[in-house]
């Protein structure tokens, strides 16, 4: 790795090292609210967009080049890794991924085959390529954790309750397991890939776990994530591990064995560096929905966020899930400066 990349802010607050300023990139930063991705997007659906390493490259660079932000993420989608070993998904405008159909028994797990790296080429080609464009800013490669995957693929498509998900969890453990036990082979293949390609950190999304209860978690959940984080170790790279509503799971994602813990709005992150114990990094955690306020607001608890943040280990900086589509660009890019400039040491 070159030693400048080695030594940006992102990659040492990711491994608890002193940094020159807190460093900062947003959740779903490429996409979504820049006019210049909606012109390159225009006319071309988001799977097709995801498989063409020219526009995975432009849409990557987007948000570094408007924001000056510390990492970018790689453009692309959980559901990618599935479509690419041939499940019948696509993703609808304004719904999100749908599933032709849906997994609900032995045969259809069963149709969940490994991925090999040749099934994502253009991943590789991409990651390559922006890894020499990005110089001494990290690329961060990212997954769906077979939670989140396993709800989209036996519900269908997006949900709120994810009953049906829950109910094969709860009424057929062993299937729950087969299907959990698949899905963390593709979502380490895929972040592999995305590593073996130059990715300097690589992010877990599991953003729907927080409908489960931490018992729940620990049984049905957590052997999948640690094996992820423990299979990956020898990447030598951060792993970052990511929920919504996870406040009561803290101490359980901690244990799952990532390096930082992402968290949500809804717990300040000094008690969150509490929950989730020692020897984590924390990321977030300034609620979307303040970007909507004046600027005033979002300064004052871009502020709190900040200094909380200084009494975990470590801390990178983001809001608490993705940026909303209909944020303001000149909101994030003031709010990129002022945590440059405020935690300047
Ligand atoms: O910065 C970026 O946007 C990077 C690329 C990125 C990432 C990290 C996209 C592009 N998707 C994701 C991850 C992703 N996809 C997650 C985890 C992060 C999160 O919680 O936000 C999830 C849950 C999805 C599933 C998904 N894909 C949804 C959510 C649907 C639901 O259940 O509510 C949606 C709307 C998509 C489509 C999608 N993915 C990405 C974009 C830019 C879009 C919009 C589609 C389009 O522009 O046509």
């Amino acid at each position: 790795m070159n030693p400048e990349l080695a030594d940006s802010p992102f990659l040492r607050a990711c491994r608890r090292r002193p940094v020159p300023h807190t460093p900062v990139w947003f959740m779903r930063q490429a996409g979504r609210s820049l006019p210049e991705y909606r012109a390159v997007r225009e006319g071309v659906p988001m799977l097709t967009a995801c498989a063409t390493p020219d526009l995975i490259v432009e849409i990557t660079m987007q948000p570094v080049r408007r924001y000056g932000v510390d990492a970018a993420i790689f453009f692309s989608d959980i559901v990618v890794p599935l479509k690419a070993i041939g499940i019948d998904l696509d993703i609808k405008p304004g719904v999100g991924p749908v599933v032709a159909d849906p997994i609900r028994d032995a045969t259809a797990v069963e149709t969940l085959r490994p991925l090999e790296p040749g099934d994502v080429p253009y991943v590789t080609e991409a990651v390559r390529a922006l890894t020499g464009e990005l110089g001494a800013t990290p690329l961060i490669g990212f997954a769906g954790a077979p939670f989140t995957l396993a709800s989209y693929l036996i519900e269908g498509g997006p949900s709120k309750s994810h009953d049906r998900t829950k109910a094969m969890m709860y009424g057929e453990p062993r299937l729950w397991h087969a299907l959990m036990d698949r899905l963390t082979g593709i979502t380490i293949g895929f972040l592999r890939v995305q590593a073996e390609a130059g990715a300097s950190a690589v992010q877990l999304f599991d953003s729907w776990v927080g409908a489960v209860a931490p018992e729940d978690y620990r049984e049905f959940v957590l052997p999948y994530t640690s094996r992820i984080f423990a299979v990956l170790a020898d990447l030598d790279i951060p792993r970052i591990h990511f929920g919504v509503g996870t406040g009561e799971l803290l101490g359980l994602l901690g244990e799952a064995g990532a390096d930082v813990v992402g968290v949500d709005w809804r717990v300040p992150l000094d008690e969150a560096a509490r929950r989730v114990g020692p020897g984590r990094a924390l990321q977030g955690n300034l609620d979307p929905a303040v970007l909507f306020a004046p600027w005033e607001v979002v300064e004052r608890r871009a502020a709190d966020v900040l200094a909380r943040g200084a009494k975990a280990e470590g801390h990178v900086f983001n809001l608490g899930h993705g940026v909303p589509p209909g944020a303001d660009p000149g909101q994030l890019a003031r709010l990129t400066d002022f945590v440059h400039e405020t935690s300047a040491r």
